[in-house]
C-alpha cells in the first residue's frame, strides 16, 4: 500500500506576508517582544481544525489535494494568527451614550458610578434583559469582533451583581461559545461594582461573593476578577475574593491600578495571577513584582484614549521584563469598542510600542495571559485561527487605522469571514 499523503482541507495560498511570533519560548518578554517570522508569497495547509503545513509552494506536495480542498487565493494580503482579545465586558444589555456629555463637560468616571450611573446602569439594563434579549445583542458583538479578525476573546460577567443576573450573563456566554465560531473564555467579575442595595452596607455585598455568588459561578467561569479600585473594591477585598476564587481552581486576574495606584499589580503578584489589567498608575515596585511573577500585563490604551486618561507605562513594563498583551476592554462605558486593530493604532502611537510587540501582544502573549497554548502563532499544529487583512505588509496594517481592513477570517480551520462579510 502507498502512503496516503493527508488530504488538505483549506489551502492559504501567495499571501503577500504570513506574520507570525516565531517558535517558543512563550510568552514573549523584552526583547524577545521584537522578534516575528515573516514569510513572503507564503502558503499555509490546513487539516480539519489545525494548521499542518506552513512555507512556499512545495510544502503542497506533501499533500492530497482534490476537488473538495478549499483555496483562499491571498496575494495583497497579510496574515496573522486570528487576534485574541483578552479582556472584554461583550456581555451586556443597553448603552451609555448619555454618560459621554457628562464626562466631557468633566465629571469623572468614578463619581458617576458613585451617583449610581456607569455600571450601575449597564447593571440596572442587564437585570431587566432576558436570557434571550442579552444573547442576541451580545452575539451582534462577537459577530463584529469576528468581522475585525478577532477569532479569541474572554468575556467578563458583572452586570449582574446578583447570583441570578450573575449566572444569566455566564449562562449566555456559555452557550454562545458553543453557538457562534469565536472561542469565548468566561470570567466571573462579581466584584466589579458594588450594587445599590448594599451600598450602605458593602462589606455585606463581598460576603455575597464569596459564600454565594462564587460558589455558584465558579462551574461555568475559567478565571475570577476584581475591580480593584479606590471606591469600588480595596486590595484587601480582592485578595480574599480571588485567593478564594482559586480554591474553586479559576485563575485569577484583576483591573488593577487604572485610576489610583492602590497595589493590585503586587497583589496580582503575590496571587500568581494570569494577568493585571490597565496598570496606568502601576508604580516602579509594581512592576517589579510583575516581572518576578509572570503574570501578563494586559494594557488597554482604548480606555486611555476613551476617557481622556494617561496611557500605561508600557516601554517600561516590557523593559521589566514583563510579558505584556492587548486587549479592547470593549465595554459599554469606557471603551465601547469591538476592534483590536484600533487599539494596536493606538499601542504605536500612545503606547509607544514597537510593531513587532503589538503583533505579539494580541496573539502569543494575549493567549498566555488566558494559559491557551494551542494558538496565537502559525506553526504546525497550533489552531487554524487566522486574520487575513487587505495590507501588502504588517508595517501597513498598524499605519492605516479607522477602517477595517479585514478581508478574511479563518477559525478552527474554517473561512467564516470572507471578502470582510461574515459567511453563512
Ligand atoms: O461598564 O464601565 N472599568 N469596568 C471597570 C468598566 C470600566 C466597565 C464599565
Ligand atoms: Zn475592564
Amino acid at each position: 500500500m502507498p502512503h496516503q499523503k493527508p488530504r488538505a482541507d483549506l489551502i492559504i495560498q501567495h499571501a503577500s506576508q504570513v506574520v507570525t511570533p516565531p517558535p517558543g519560548p512563550y510568552p514573549r518578554r523584552g526583547e524577545a517582544m521584537r522578534e516575528l517570522s515573516l514569510l513572503p508569497d507564503g502558503f499555509i495547509v490546513i487539516c480539519g481544525e489545525e494548521i499542518a503545513a506552513v512555507g512556499d509552494s512545495s510544502i503542497l506536495s506533501g499533500f492530497t489535494v482534490d476537488a473538495d480542498t478549499q483555496a483562499v487565493d491571498a496575494r495583497g494580503l497579510t496574515v496573522l494568527p486570528g487576534l485574541v482579545d483578552p479582556h472584554t465586558h461583550a456581555a451586556y444589555a443597553g448603552s451609555r451614550e448619555k454618560e459621554l456629555s457628562l464626562k466631557l463637560s468633566g465629571v469623572p468616571y468614578l463619581e458617576i458610578l458613585a451617583a449610581g450611573g456607569g455600571i450601575l446602569d449597564t447593571v440596572r439594563k442587564t437585570r431587566e434583559a432576558s436570557y434571550q434579549e442579552l444573547k442576541e445583542v451580545t452575539r451582534r458583538r462577537l459577530d463584529t469582533m469576528l468581522l475585525y479578525g478577532t477569532t479569541t476573546a474572554e468575556v467578563k460577567s458583572g452586570y449582574g451583581l446578583d447570583t441570578e443576573t450573575e449566572l444569566k450573563q455566564l449562562k449566555v456566554i456559555s452557550d454562545l461559545n458553543r453557538e457562534h465560531p469565536l472561542d469565548l473564555i468566561p470570567t466571573f467579575l462579581g466584584a466589579h461594582a458594588v450594587p445599590p442595595e448594599y451600598r450602605n452596607h458593602p462589606q455585606d455585598y463581598v460576603e455575597l461573593v464569596l459564600k454565594e455568588m462564587l460558589p455558584a459561578c465558579a462551574p461555568l467561569s475559567r478565571f475570577a476578577d476584581v475591580f480593584c479600585e479606590k471606591g469600588v473594591f480595596s486590595v484587601e477585598d480582592s485578595r480574599r475574593i480571588l485567593s478564594r476564587a482559586k480554591d474553586f481552581g479559576l485563575g485569577v486576574r484583576i483591573h488593577a491600578e487604572e485610576m489610583e495606584p492602590l497595589g493590585g499589580a503586587e497583589l496580582a503578584a503575590e496571587l500568581s495571577a494570569a494577568s493585571a489589567d490597565h496598570l496606568i498608575r502601576v508604580t516602579p515596585q509594581g512592576i517589579e513584582a510583575l516581572s518576578r511573577s509572570g503574570t501578563a500585563a494586559v494594557l488597554l490604551p482604548g480606555t486611555s484614549f476613551y476617557l481622556g486618561a494617561d496611557f500605561a507605562p508600557a516601554r517600561a513594563l516590557i523593559q521589566a521584563p514583563v510579558p505584556v498583551a492587548l486587549a479592547t476592554d470593549a465595554n459599554p462605558g469606557s471603551c465601547p469598542t469591538e476592534s483590536l486593530p484600533l487599539i494596536m493604532n493606538l499601542a504605536l502611537l500612545k503606547l509607544k510600542m514597537a510593531p513587532e510587540e503589538i503583533i505579539n501582544a494580541v496573539t502569543v502573549n494575549a493567549a498566555y495571559s488566558l494559559f491557551l497554548f494551542d494558538r496565537g502563532i502559525i506553526s504546525p499544529g497550533k489552531l487554524a485561527d487566522l486574520a487575513l487583512f487587505s495590507a501588502p505588509s504588517y508595517h501597513y496594517l498598524l499605519y492605516h487605522f479607522g477602517t477595517n481592513l479585514v478581508h478574511t477570517v479563518v477559525k478552527r480551520g474554517r473561512v467564516v469571514v470572507r471578502e470582510g462579510r461574515l459567511v453563512g
